[in-house]
C-alpha cells in the first residue's frame, strides 16, 4: 500500500482517543502532510482519522449492537457471536476505507484493530487464537499495521476513568467496560504477549504518564517513523 496504517490500542480507558486527537493536531502543524500529500496518487486528505468498531455506516449498527447494553435487551451475547460481529466491522471497514485511503496514500489513524480481538476475544474471552487469525486473514485481506502504539495502563485506572466519565449523562458505560475486572487483566496480558511477538510493529506507552507526556513520546516516535517512510 502506499500509504501508512498507525493503530491506538490498549485496555478500557487508557487514552487512546485522546492520544489520537493530540497526534492528529500535531500533524496539522508539523509540517508532515505536505510531504504526504506529494507522495499521494490523489488529492484526498493526506491524514484520515477512523475507529474500530464503528469506522462504516454498517460498523456503526454493529458497534451499538456491541457496545449498547440497551440494544439486545436482556439477552446477553454469546462470545463466537461477538467475535463474528467484529470481524465484520473490520471487514467492512478494510474493503471500504482503510484499503481506498491506504491506496491513495494517506496517513491513516485507527482507533483499535486486529491486536483487540486477539486482546479482548483471544485473551479476555478465551477463544481459540488460531481461529481468530484465521478469520482476521478474511476480515483484513492481510492488512497490518505499520505502526502500533500500545497505550498500556492499570486496568484498575483505566476503569476508574471510564466510570468517571460514566459520571456524564451524555457518556455511558458500556458492555465491555461493565465486564469483570478479571477480563480486563486477561486483555492486558494478551497486549504484552503482543508486544513480546512483534516488537518493531508494536511499540508499548506507559500510559500512566500525563497526557503531555505521553503525547511528545509518541510525537517523538512517529516523527522517527515519518523519517523513514517520508525520505
Ligand atoms: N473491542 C474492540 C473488542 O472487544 N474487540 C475488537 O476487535 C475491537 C476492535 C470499543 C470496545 O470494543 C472492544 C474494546 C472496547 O471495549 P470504545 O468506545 O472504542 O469501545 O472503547 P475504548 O477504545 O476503550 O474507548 P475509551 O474511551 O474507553 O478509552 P480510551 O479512548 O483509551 O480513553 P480516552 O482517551 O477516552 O480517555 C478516557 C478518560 O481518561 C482521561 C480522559 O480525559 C478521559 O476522561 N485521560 C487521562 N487521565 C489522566 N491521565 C492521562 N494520561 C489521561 N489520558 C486520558
Amino acid at each position: 500500500m502506499l500509504g501508512k496504517f498507525v493503530v491506538f490500542e490498549g485496555g478500557e480507558g487508557a487514552g487512546k482517543t485522546t492520544q489520537l486527537i493530540r497526534l492528529q493536531e500535531w500533524l496539522a502543524v508539523s509540517g508532515w502532510l505536505d510531504r504526504i500529500q506529494s507522495a499521494m496518487a490523489g488529492d484526498s486528505s493526506p491524514i484520515v482519522v477512523t475507529r474500530e468498531p464503528g469506522g462504516t455506516l454498517l460498523g456503526k449498527g454493529i458497534r451499538k449492537l456491541l457496545l449498547d447494553v440497551s440494544a439486545t435487551g436482556d439477552e446477553s451475547i454469546d462470545k463466537r457471536a461477538e467475535l463474528l460481529l467484529f470481524a465484520a466491522d473490520r471487514a467492512q471497514h478494510v474493503a471500504g476505507f482503510l484499503g481506498p485511503h491506504l491506496q491513495q496514500g494517506a496517513l491513516v489513524l485507527c482507533d483499535r484493530y486486529t491486536d483487540s480481538t486477539i486482546a479482548y476475544q483471544g485473551y479476555g474471552r478465551n477463544l481459540d487464537l488460531n481461529l481468530i487469525h484465521q478469520l482476521d486473514q478474511i476480515a483484513t485481506q492481510g492488512l497490518e499495521s505499520d505502526l502500533t502504539l500500545w497505550l498500556d495502563l492499570d486496568v484498575e485506572i483505566g476503569l476508574a476513568r471510564t466510570r468517571q466519565r460514566g459520571q456524564d449523562p451524555e457518556i455511558k458505560v458500556d458492555r465491555m467496560e461493565a465486564t469483570e475486572i478479571a477480563f480486563h487483566q486477561r486483555l492486558r496480558q494478551g497486549f504484552t504477549a503482543l508486544a513480546q511477538q512483534h516488537p518493531d510493529r508494536m511499540i508499548r506507552i506507559d500510559a500512566h504518564q500525563s497526557e503531555s507526556a505521553i503525547a511528545q513520546q509518541i510525537q517523538g516516535l512517529l516523527e522517527q517513523r515519518l523519517r523513514q517512510w517520508y525520505p
